[in-house]
């Protein structure tokens, strides 16, 4: 199949065009060169298409075992692996959860095997608003001073799903149950992670879910991570996505955090995204391969 791979920008993300992702299935070595576009840009879109949930569900089992989310009156009735983002209500009735993450964050961080690739279709998208932002961590980590660099090298931090709840007082607009937030206690996991393969590294700090770095005094780990959160949230290593309905969007959450910015939607323009999440590996520390 021949695919045109047209880079965003300057910074990730790759628009891709030449294929009917729900049509046809995708053949092993069409899906190859997607996976590699995808470790090249970290951010691959496919406009225009039309696939249902278990096409969707078909294709992203193929980037690794699929997440069945928590929050489980938000999925698919028929097809669980699909996690349903909607601001729709009908007949009293949420059509899905409304803000799925309106901070910098990385899919499920706060695991032992967080997120590899989360995709969402776009089923309904508003006329304007509902933008998501995308960060590159492998850019961040190149750019950090020696002071920030030998601050977090070679330590680990806690990712706690509660962090963002308690220290600010607002988790995503649903919060889990207690039962729900049991199955997810805190872990650690390096502050640099590497690339399986390549052994790139990246910062992995993502601001909702990273709460202190082990073995350094509360005010200088502190201190630290409010430095890395500005650093790795600045201009110049963001991507803006803007939806159109049919589109199909996925990414390495290994390398990069996104935020969604449904918190300013009007809640009067509509938003309806399908999403699946492929699990991913357990994060690599650097001299660790
Ligand atoms: O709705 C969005 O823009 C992104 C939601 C999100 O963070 C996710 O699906 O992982
Ligand atoms: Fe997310």
């Amino acid at each position: 199949m021949a695919l045109t791979v047209s880079p965003m920008g300057n910074g990730i993300g790759a628009r891709i065009t030449g294929i009917d992702i729900g049509a046809t299935p995708v053949d092993d070595a069409t899906f190859e060169q997607i996976a590699a576009a995808l470790d090249q840009y970290l951010l691959l879109s496919f406009p225009q298409q039309t696939l249902g949930a278990p096409e969707q569900v078909a294709f992203a089992a193929r980037f690794g075992p699929l997440d069945i989310h928590i929050l489980d009156q938000y999925n698919h009735p028929e097809f669980p692996e699909i996690f349903m983002l909607s601001n729709e209500v009908v007949d009293g009735k949420p059509q899905g959860l409304s803000d799925a993450g309106s901070y910098w964050h990385s899919d499920f961080a706060f695991r032992p095997v967080p997120a590899y690739v989360t995709m969402l279709h776009a089923k309904k998208i508003p006329p304007q608003g509902g933008n998501t932002l995308f960060s590159d961590m492998y850019a961040a980590h190149d750019a950090l001073d020696a002071e920030l660099r030998k601050a977090i090298a070679g330590r680990r931090a806690v990712q706690r799903y509660r962090k963002r709840a308690d220290t600010l007082g607002q988790g995503t607009r649903v919060n889990f149950t207690p039962e729900q937030a049991q199955k997810a206690p805190d872990v650690m996991h390096p502050l640099i992670r590497v690339h399986p393969e390549s052994g790139r590294s990246a910062i992995f700090a993502p601001v909702g879910t990273t709460a202190e770095i082990e073995g350094l005094p509360a005010d200088e780990s502190a201190a630290v991570l409010k430095a890395l959160f500005a650093h790795i949230t600045q201009d110049r290593f963001i991507t803006e996505y803007v939806w159109a309905t049919g589109d199909l969007v996925f990414w390495d959450n290994r390398f990069t955090m996104h935020k969604a910015t449904s918190d300013q939607l009007d809640p009067s323009q509509i938003r309806t995204l399908y999403r699946t999440t492929s699990m991913g590996e357990v994060p690599l520390a650097a001299g660790a391969r």
